[in-house]
């Protein structure tokens, strides 16, 4: 029943909240100390009227994504759902209606898995400790008003109840905050802080077919490098660990209006390719804005992305890591006994693969079909230097165009 994120590689993350109404990262709360008061001129003014998660779906199915996760409550406390536990809801925004009934909907139209992100901290419940990253940590009042952890405890899991019982089969849950490399211990220990363990039972009870990560500080069914590609396939000690890496755009999770620092398509198509090298998954990140679309650089970019996979999904989907070791500046992806080779820069002509003579019947070009021709080692003219470069033996040779296609 899992596998299907092991198959599938390639997810969209969407970041939405109050902060795209400041536009200008998702801590606008934490970096700029922002108190509850100034805070609440985003909520009083959510109303995303473009907001029409069909658009948002197609976008992801047209990159080539199979999964979209969406932020039900980041660390600012605001929930995207009409939750009968706070007040601090979009239903008391002008906008006024839940939304993600229609996000778990029109992913399930476009055929897409339906994931959530659910912090684990939050910056706006009167019970959750004041931290040293809480955007209050430097007001001595409210530091020494009293937090009863319990109560938001108590919170939390009745939270996730909620969103695990109202729109069917969820399929994946991000929770935020600790991970490894950056456990967030407030006073504690995390884990126990939030009482992960009682919390993921009830998780697996009400969703048994369910993903979740291990950033409640307990093992979870993947791991979630942030903003970086792991070295190599990750192994545990019960064998292979199930990762993703969950990528920016342009370094800003939520939308940063003034943030042009983007991605090209070509690199993040070159993410991807490097998780699937490495046995993991690539969650795209897209931070639409406070009326709800996604800015035309992130459409324009995920359409790029589109294009190459429409040629070559078929190196990505159902495919993982390699046994074979690829030539410098390539990678290679494997699906049962088909092995692709991705040219990080293209050769001018010859491209040398160690250790794989005799072992490939034929060689095409992914994009259009083409066959390419296989040079096998020939002892004599390896004698002679004559043979393309001068290769150790069991060296296989493929002649691609010299015109990258
Ligand atoms: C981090 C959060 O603090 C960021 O805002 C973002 O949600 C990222 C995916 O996880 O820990």
């Amino acid at each position: 029943m899992k596998d299907w994120f092991r198959h599938d590689r390639f997810g969209m993350f969407v970041h939405w909240g109050l902060y795209s109404l400041a536009a200008r990262h998702e801590w606008v709360k934490n970096r700029e100390k922002l108190t509850d008061a100034q805070y609440q001129r985003y909520f009083d003014r959510f109303d995303p009227d473009l907001y029409r998660p069909r658009e948002w779906a197609w976008a992801a199915r047209s990159a080539g994504m199979r999964y979209v996760v969406l932020t039900t409550k980041h660390h600012d406390g605001f929930c995207l759902w009409d939750s009968e536990l706070t007040d601090y809801t979009v239903m008391n925004t002008p906008y006024g209606r839940d939304l993600l009934e229609p996000f778990v909907d029109a992913c399930r139209a476009e055929g897409l898995k339906v994931g959530f992100y659910h912090s684990l901290i939050d910056w706006h419940h009167p019970s959750f400790p004041i931290d040293g990253l809480h955007p209050q940590r430097d007001d001595e009042e409210a530091k020494a008003a009293p937090r009863d952890l319990a109560t938001y405890r108590k919170y939390l899991h009745g939270q996730v109840r909620e969103l695990l019982t109202r729109y069917g089969t969820i399929d994946y849950l991000f929770f935020d905050f600790s991970y490894a490399g950056r456990s967030h211990t407030w006073g504690g220990k995390g884990a126990e802080e939030w009482g992960a363990e009682e919390l993921l039972a009830m998780v697996r009870e009400l969703q048994p077919d369910i993903l979740v990560n291990d950033r409640t500080g307990l093992p979870g069914d993947f791991v979630t490098p942030e903003q970086y590609q792991p070295s190599g396939p990750m192994t545990g000690p019960d064998g292979p660990i199930r990762w993703e890496a969950c990528q920016t755009l342009n370094g800003s999770w939520g939308y940063d209006r003034d943030n042009f620092d983007y991605k090209s398509p070509d690199l993040l198509v070159r993410m991807l390719i490097d998780g699937v090298a490495k046995d993991g998954n690539l969650l795209l990140n897209v931070g639409p804005t406070g009326r709800g679309l996604i800015d035309p650089v992130a459409q324009t970019t995920l359409e790029a992305i589109g294009d190459w996979m429409r040629l070559h999904e078929r190196s990505i989907y159902g495919c993982g890591a390699s046994g074979h070791v690829p030539p410098a500046d390539c990678r290679y992806t494997q699906n049962g006994n088909r092995l692709y080779l991705h040219l990080f820069s293209w050769p001018f002509k010859h491209v040398h693969l160690p250790g794989l003579a005799g072992k490939v019947q034929y060689a095409q070009l992914l994009s259009d079909a083409s066959e390419i021709r296989l040079i096998e080692p020939d002892p004599e003219r390896i004698a002679e230097n004559t043979q393309p470069g001068s290769q150790p033996p069991g060296t296989l040779t493929l002649e691609l165009p010299v015109r990258r296609p």
